[in-house]
């Protein structure tokens, strides 16, 4: 067996304790793999796990099995001593906000992620960079362990790879991906379902206030560059949570000329939040200059700067990126 998978195991034999942790702005790998890791856990070593998000969760995830298991950090005592922390699809540990405390505070820390900026935070880190998803990584895990996989299990893994691979159609849709997904379908997943519960059930205000802010997008350089601003104000207007905005970079994304889209988006605290995607261009390096990660055609940063600001240094940062001129 794997040596780290072996070691997770044994960590998790061990401990009495255990809290997993889900990103802050979750989205589906890190809600579906939170999910899928504490019911194996529940099931198969009999321990009491504490699923946690950091910040806002969405209700867009709602279908998900056992969702409502998943409790805020913040009713969690941060005086709390975990034997385990497990944090799944967390890029870096400042993505933990609030949550970091009580990861740090653990006798032992785990990072399972795919991100390849992940710089390895915890005591054992199980990245794999090529990784679709993080759900990838759990599959061949419970695999390893020879454990049989329920549907509920099933159905949160299926999730994960749904969503990162954007429905199977992102660059790290692979041979692997498509065979993962059979043997979960064989596992009695249903992807229409699966489908129709993740993209077909948003709110009316929410399919309004996307197509508020496709319209008002500015594209630059004969289109080869999108940038959709979204304001506090925008957000009040329609009543938007911070789910609202999932998806719209792909819709710019989608016209023909556009290599580099972005969403910024101002937050509470005055900063601005930024979604970055690309069609070819590897766009780490952007982020990077931002304190950002991510993936290579998918990454984000937040700028701790006013979005007016923010907007045009990102955009002259993107232009020099694709060697264009700021016009
Ligand atoms: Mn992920």
């Amino acid at each position: 067996m794997d040596n780290l998978f072996l070691e997770l195991k044994n960590k998790i034999e061990q401990a009495e304790s255990i809290i997993i942790f889900s990103h802050v702005s979750p989205d589906g790998d890190t809600l579906g793999s939170n999910i899928a890791l504490s019911l194996m856990i529940e099931k198969y070593f009999n321990k009491k796990v504490d699923s946690v998000y950091v910040g806002f969760l969405p209700s867009l995830y709602s279908y998900l099995p056992e969702y409502n298991r998943f409790k805020d950090v913040q009713t969690i005592d941060e005086k709390k001593k975990y034997d385990l922390a497990i944090a799944v699809d967390v890029a870096s540990k400042d993505r933990l906000i609030s949550g970091a405390f009580i990861y740090d505070n653990a006798n032992f820390k785990i990072n399972i992620d795919h991100h390849k900026t992940n710089n390895g935070y915890g005591d054992l880190n199980i990245i794999e960079g090529n990784a679709a998803c993080v759900g990838v990584i759990l599959y061949k895990i419970f695999t390893e362990w020879n454990l049989e996989i329920p549907k509920d299990v099933a159905r949160c893994i299926y999730t994960s790879l749904l969503t990162d691979t954007g429905g199977f159609k992102y660059e790290n849709t692979t041979p692997e991906t498509f065979m993962l997904a059979a043997d979960l379908v064989k596992l009695g997943v249903s992807p229409t379902y699966e489908f129709r519960s993740c993209y077909e059930t948003k709110p009316q205000s929410m399919v309004q206030f996307q197509a508020y802010i496709v319209t008002n997008t500015c594209f630059y350089n004969n289109g080869q560059i999108a940038f959709a601003k979204i304001t506090r104000s925008d957000m009040s207007k329609f009543n938007a949570t911070d789910d609202f905005t999932e998806g719209i970079v792909e819709v710019l994304r989608s016209s023909k000329n556009v290599e580099i889209a972005a969403i910024l988006k101002e937050t509470k605290e005055g900063y601005t939040k930024v979604s970055l995607r690309s069609k070819t261009k590897d766009i780490i390096p952007i982020v990077i200059d931002f304190g950002g990660g991510g993936h290579t055609f998918a990454a984000g940063c937040t700028i701790k700067k006013p979005i007016a600001i923010a907007y045009d240094k990102l955009l002259k940062r993107v232009q020099s990126e694709l060697g264009c001129e700021n016009t």
